[in-house]
């Protein structure tokens, strides 16, 4: 063996895994495809690229010695500064000696007594325990449209930025999609370009950040409140430290509902949607929650046309992954911006001069963004040939769409564990603090198996019951009604429309996590050990 436990990525997931792995007394190696740490926050150098956590909380929590010492500049963190930060913890826990970079996966296969993984280089290295830590947006997903091939302008996936940058200064520059990075990047763009035309298939809202420089005194006091912010993170939905309201919004006279919507408005940011109880469960509060979002948008931007072709009107507020911006509705009122309503003229091909519509409409382009996401959850694990009991692979395995015990582990993949996999609360939480939980929980699990020689696989049943336990848990909110969600796997063509994460929330799910310890790990078949098949 190379190591008792390979990792693959070096992100905040892979990084925290090696590192607390290794403090347990394990030989760990971590691959990782890029140059340097980081994963998302080394690849999304978009322009505008933010997280939309705040940044005291977007942090690790594991060591009080690093959230003392380490010193943030904003509200909300920049990609650099983030990458700054994930630099920083591999040199003060002298993670590099085990990461190679540079090193992309191509297969992992379960030999029996463990896994051989093999890289594109060819070379193959074995390990005991195979824990991945590949993102759950990493997988950029650039639409197949015709013609793509001959554009002859740039073209990029805001995912796969390069590091360079790129010279739009003058240009004239198309963004196809206005998820959470378009709506970020969309006016960083506006400032530079020539000309921007925005290509939008779904309008979206979206909350100002009300990003801002951190003082002094700011940061002394989230330090010293750092016990409380951890424990508040711990028993929340997503989380984030955020107390929950508990006032309902219909009981409230029209003036005051109003004023706390303002107040929620001005607070800025996921804090706005913390501010509303139940607006991801009740609909009729969904509904007036909407309604004074689409009424925001009719207030900021000046054209009737344009307000209204950015107006959400075919799913509820927050049941897609509700972005936050600066100045993005603004941008529609600067000359040099305009807006494509590809929903209702869908774009046909990509020219070599831009981009043509289904009416025959041509916009002229020079550089051409994609910011239209990633395959998410599934997609980093699928992209490459995992396989394991029998030589069954993955891909084949989730055909109909991923199955997991806890977003942890997969039946007929054994000693393999996914952090932040499908059907785990990730994508809806608040994702270091997700991170650091699934990480401890699965170290727990492998000082067991070091010391009883056990093999960890989940059972189909577990998988079962967790699959109806994740389809109620989103059942039980509004979530599934926004059909075009990547939630869904509605952005992906061909991809099984499973609702992929869990959405019963984080503190729930570390429960059910914990109790699946303290039993023993009988989902993942250890105790007396029921024989299943593989589904
Ligand atoms: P998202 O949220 O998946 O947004 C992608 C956007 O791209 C969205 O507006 C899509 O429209 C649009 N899109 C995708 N494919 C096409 C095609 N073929 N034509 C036109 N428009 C298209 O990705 P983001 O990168 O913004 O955010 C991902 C997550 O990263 C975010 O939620 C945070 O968690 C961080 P659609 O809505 O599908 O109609």
């Amino acid at each position: 063996m190379d190591a008792d436990v390979l990792v693959i990525g070096a992100g905040f997931s892979g990084l925290y895994a090696l590192h607390r792995l290794r403090s347990r007394g394990f030989s760990v190696q971590a691959l990782e495809q890029a140059d340097g740490v980081g994963g998302t926050w080394y690849w999304n150098r978009y322009p505008g690229a933010r997280c939309d956590s705040e940044s005291y909380y977007y942090c690790y929590s594991f060591d009080p010695e690093l959230e003392q010492e380490w010193r943030w500049s904003e509200r909300y963190p920049g990609q650099e500064e983030i990458r700054g930060y994930l630099e920083h913890v591999a040199d003060r826990y002298d993670l590099r000696r085990d990461i190679t970079f540079g090193v992309r996966v191509s297969s992992a296969e379960w030999t029996g007594d463990g896994w051989t993984v093999t890289s594109e280089d060819g070379a193959s290295r074995r390990c005991r325990w195979l824990v991945t830590a590949v993102g759950c947006l990493s997988a950029a997903n650039v639409p197949d449209i015709p013609g793509l091939a001959d554009f002859a302008g740039r073209w990029h996936h805001t995912g796969q930025w390069p590091h360079d940058g790129v010279d739009v200064g003058g240009k004239r520059v198309g963004v196809i999609g206005t998820g959470s990075t378009g709506i970020q990047a969309i006016p960083v763009l506006a400032e530079q370009a020539g000309h921007l035309t925005v290509f939008q298939r779904t309008a979206n809202y979206s909350i100002p950040a009300r990003n801002a420089p951190l003082s002094e005194d700011e940061m002394a006091t989230t330090k010293a409140d750092y016990p409380e912010i951890r424990r508040i993170q711990q028993g929340s939905t997503n989380g984030h430290p955020f107390v929950l309201s508990d006032v309902d919004v219909l009981d409230l006279p029209a003036d005051q509902r109003r004023e706390l919507y303002e107040a929620a408005w001005a607070r800025g940011g996921l804090r706005f949607r913390a501010a509303v109880k139940d607006v991801l469960t009740d609909p009729a509060v969904n509904e007036v929650t909407s309604d004074f979002l689409r009424d925001k948008i009719a207030e900021v931007v000046d054209d009737p046309g344009t307000a209204e072709t950015l107006t959400p009107r075919d799913h509820p507020f927050a049941t897609k992954r509700p972005p936050i911006d600066t100045h993005y509705f603004e941008t529609y009122n600067r000359a040099n911006v305009s807006l494509v309503d590809v929903k209702a003229d869908p774009i046909a091909a990509i020219t070599p001069g831009g981009v043509r519509l289904e009416s025959g409409a041509e916009h002229p382009l020079d550089v051409l963004v994609f910011a239209t996401g990633f395959d998410a959850l599934t997609g980093p694990l699928l992209a490459f040939d995992l396989r394991g009991r029998d030589g069954r692979s993955l891909r084949d395995a989730w055909r109909d769409g991923p199955h997991t015990h806890l977003g942890l582990g997969v039946a007929g993949f054994p000693n393999l564990f996914t952090i932040t996999g499908p059907g785990s609360p990730s994508v809806l939480t608040n994702m270091p603090t997700a991170i650091e939980q699934h990480v401890d929980w699965i170290a727990d699990l492998l000082e067991r198996l070091r010391e009883t020689n056990e093999v960890a696989e989940p059972t189909s049943e577990a998988e079962e019951v967790w699959a109806r336990e994740v389809a109620r848990a989103a059942d039980a909110t509004l979530l599934p009604q926004a059909a075009s969600s990547w939630y869904l796997g509605a952005n992906v063509p061909g991809k099984a429309r499973v609702f992929l994460p869990y959405a019963g929330g984080y503190a729930r799910y570390r429960a059910t996590c914990d109790d699946e310890a303290a039993a023993g790990y009988p989902g993942f078949g250890l105790g007396p050990r029921v024989e299943v098949g593989v589904a």
